[in-house]
């Protein structure tokens, strides 16, 4: 029989973490034949929802739960860890300016980082959900140094979920023929959603749909607007969905992508595609044995280029923000 693995799960009380942690008891994140460790961090105002969480978890008796621990101690949280999902955030309230905004964000991104350092076992995989995702993810990963670079990864997997649904409802194709589509960049407004190297059953999505107009003011607005889009017609953010990408990244970090396709990730950049080295963008990727590799030698039109620039832009302002507070 197979040792558990440790998942931690930040901001375990909140939407996404009711969405999410069902799913990794029941084996979906790891493996129908992995046991998991749940380990549930919140802030102490939220320590008692996440009791009645664990609670619910207990009531479902999945034959895969070994223990959960709730803990307000990132030390706890950590100690041990293999995989981190890291969801519970700062959100912006009204009023609140984006310096504001990535301060608190360090306060919590920073200390876990360095909790991470100090407890988390050697292979531990961290996925940040919280937003500014990416930001939020180079902040912890500065303050881990100790643990390989790479281990730090930012979530736009909903963002290329989000493309590939769009792309069968645009064409009728179901969503299990849609291949290679690629997020790049950050994972908000400014994020490029690339159809370019895609395949739909097969041929390239640019050349099948062949329409600009629809390329440009329908398709990347829809994707890169979504989370708006959901708040105004469901009334709250994005849970279910953003869980169903929280296990997708993991799932296929861990288990691989198929072949022939690919994924998108936010993940430490080396200096491909001119992303400067260091940041934490999104790129296509394709992962094997626990690791990635970003997709090489794809042709950059001059269009996708000067949306990879705006969103590369938009980080590099972030971390140069980042690093002027101190955070990193
Ligand atoms: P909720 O407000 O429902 O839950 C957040 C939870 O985090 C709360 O229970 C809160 O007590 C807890 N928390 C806050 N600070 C914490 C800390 N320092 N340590 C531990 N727990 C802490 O938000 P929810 O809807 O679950 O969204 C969580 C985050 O995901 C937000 O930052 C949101 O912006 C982000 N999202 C990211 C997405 C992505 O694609 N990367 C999409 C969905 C979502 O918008």
């Amino acid at each position: 029989t197979r040792t558990p693995v440790n998942v931690t799960v930040t901001g375990a009380a909140g939407q996404i973490g009711y969405a999410l942690l069902f799913r990794i008891a029941s084996g979906q994140l790891l493996g129908a034949d992995v046991p998991v460790n749940l380990r549930l961090l919140e802030i102490p105002q939220g320590l008692k929802a996440a009791e009645g969480v664990a609670m619910e978890l207990d009531d479902c008796a999945f034959p895969l739960l070994r223990g959960i621990t709730i803990t307000d101690q990132a030390a706890t949280a950590f100690d041990g860890a293999n995989v981190a999902l890291l969801v519970g955030a700062r959100p912006r309230t009204a009023g609140m300016e984006r310096g504001d905004l990535l301060q608190a964000n360090g306060g919590i991104f920073g200390p876990q980082g360095k909790a991470i350092n100090e407890h988390a076992a050697d292979d531990i995989k961290v996925l940040v959900v919280g937003n500014p995702a990416n930001t939020n993810a180079l902040i912890a990963q500065r303050n881990a140094p100790d643990v390989p670079a790479e281990r730090f990864t930012a979530m736009t997997r909903l963002d290329h979920n989000r493309a590939v649904a769009q792309l069968a409802k645009k064409t009728g194709a179901t969503v299990g023929d849609i291949k290679k589509v690629t997020i790049w960049g950050n994972h908000s407004a400014t994020q490029y959603p690339d159809i370019f190297h895609a395949e739909i059953a097969g041929k390239n999505a640019a050349e099948l749909i062949n329409d600009q107009a629809w390329l440009e003011s329908d398709f990347i607005p829809t994707v890169a607007k979504r989370g708006a889009a959901i708040i105004e017609v469901r009334g709250a953010s994005s849970a279910a969905s953003a869980a169903n990408a929280a296990i997708d990244h993991v799932y296929t970090w861990v288990n691989g992508t198929a072949e022939g396709d690919w994924t998108s990730m936010g993940i430490v950049s080396d200096g491909s595609y001119g992303v400067p080295e260091g940041l934490i963008s999104s790129f296509p990727v394709t992962t094997k044995d626990g690791k990635f590799e970003i997709v090489q030698g794809l042709e950059i039109s001059d269009f996708s280029r000067a949306r990879i620039d705006a969103s590369v832009g938009e980080l590099v302002e972030e971390r140069d923000a980042v690093a002027g507070l101190g955070l990193i």
